[in-house]
């Protein structure tokens, strides 16, 4: 089970130091807010962009001049960049780093298979490493957490477990293969304690508007309101185990929390399928039945999800509703384009 050492200090217990890479990501988010709520200081490695990507973080940033209430710090970082990886880890000194950052989009990795590898793959290595280097130089105990996917499993029949093989279906997949084996073996080589977290699809009202969820809920928001006519979807036979990202966040923390770093599924265990389909989207090569195994995470961690389909579906239909309704506003005050489209 957990340890109790988290909660938030006293006075005289240094508060815990996490970095975060992929902070302004859905899980980055999610994952942000509940280490704030366990006493935590969280740094954050943002890359840099033309427009701002902090959109899902905004809410939480407390700017830095206000030293005793900023407890989410932001740095820019790549994570093709190793020497601001390595550089980030000896200014910040983390007790705990989560690998989140990834090119995460399975049907956009076909496109850019080559810097997918590179931010997935050689990404996860180069943060292996420099949190490795770090801890012999410094003689620090640092923790490492990889995001792993269900991806992974790719052709593989469900139900999927731990000791379920591998079979990666997209340059994703493979990347992420590659960076579970680095994890391990960074484990098995330097006695680092890193886990991976084999997680199945998580979603949320902060989900990307091009995963399938989302981009449900948000043309449904839109076309109730008036806003869009149509909604072009993919496979409609595919089937995903469908959790949310609040909840998986905490077994991403609760893995770094145990005596012994170790490997695990994070998982609803149920199922269901997309249920519209377009030809245009089909994708080189289909990842056709996810339905995890989470076990393990159940009995070692004490983990298991409280928000199910259902639930989900409905949070996230509210939400997108909501905001189609407020774009609804100011298309009628003609200060935004009808057309446009998420
Ligand atoms: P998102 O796509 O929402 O977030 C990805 C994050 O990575 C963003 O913060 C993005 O920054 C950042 N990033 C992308 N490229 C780089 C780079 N080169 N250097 C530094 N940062 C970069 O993903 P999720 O939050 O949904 O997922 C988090 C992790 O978990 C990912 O690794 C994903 O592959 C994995 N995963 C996700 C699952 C899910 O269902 N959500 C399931 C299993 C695994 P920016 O905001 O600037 O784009
Ligand atoms: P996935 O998520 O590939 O499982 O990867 P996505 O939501 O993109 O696809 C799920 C399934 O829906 C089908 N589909 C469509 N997908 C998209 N994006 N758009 C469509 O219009 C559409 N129509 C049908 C897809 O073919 C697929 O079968 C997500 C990501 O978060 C990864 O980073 C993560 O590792 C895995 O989940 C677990």
């Amino acid at each position: 089970m957990a340890s109790e050492n988290n909660e938030p200090r006293s006075e005289e217990m240094p508060r815990k130091i996490a970095l975060v890479t992929g902070i302004t990501g859905q899980d980055g988010s999610y994952l942000t807010e509940f280490l704030l709520e366990k006493g935590y200081e969280v740094h954050g490695l943002i890359r840099r962009s033309s427009n701002f990507n902090t959109q899902r973080i905004n809410h939480i940033y407390i700017d830095p001049h206000n030293a005793d209430k900023a407890l989410m710090k932001l740095h820019y970082a790549d994570l093709s960049d190793a020497s601001s990886l390595r550089r980030w880890i000896d200014v910040i000194k983390p007790d705990e780093v989560y690998n989140l950052a990834a090119q995460s989009h399975v049907a956009v990795s076909f496109e850019i298979p080559d810097y997918t590898a590179d931010v997935v793959a050689t990404g996860a290595l180069r943060l292996l490493e420099a949190v490795r280097s770090h801890t012999v130089d410094s003689g620090r105990t640092v923790k490492y957490y990889q995001a792993g996917s269900s991806e992974m499993f790719g052709a593989t029949p469900p139900p999927q477990a731990e000791t379920t093989p591998f079979h990666p279906r997209s340059p994703y997949a493979a990347s992420k293969v590659a960076a579970h084996w680095y994890t391990v073996n960074y484990r098995e080589a330097y006695g680092l304690f890193a886990c991976n977290g084999i997680l199945f699809n998580h979603e949320s009202p902060r989900r990307g508007e091009n995963f399938v969820t989302r981009k449900i809920t948000r043309a449904l928001g839109r076309i109730k309101v008036g806003l869009q006519r149509k909604l072009f979807l993919g496979n409609l036979q595919a089937s995903r185990d469908w959790g949310f990202a609040g909840d998986y966040v905490e077994a991403m923390w609760m893995m770094l929390q145990q005596e012994k770093a170790d490997d695990y599924v994070v998982a609803t265990e149920e199922s269901h399928t997309v249920e519209e389909f377009l030809e245009r989207y089909f994708r080189p090569s289909e990842v056709d039945n996810l339905k995890g195994d989470a076990s393990k995470a159940k009995e070692v961690l004490g983990w298991k999800p409280k928000v199910g389909f259902e639930k989900l579906v409905k949070m996230m239909v509210d939400e997108d509703l909501a905001l189609a309704k407020r774009e609804k506003v100011l298309v009628d005050a003609g200060y935004m384009d009808a057309q446009q489209q998420p």
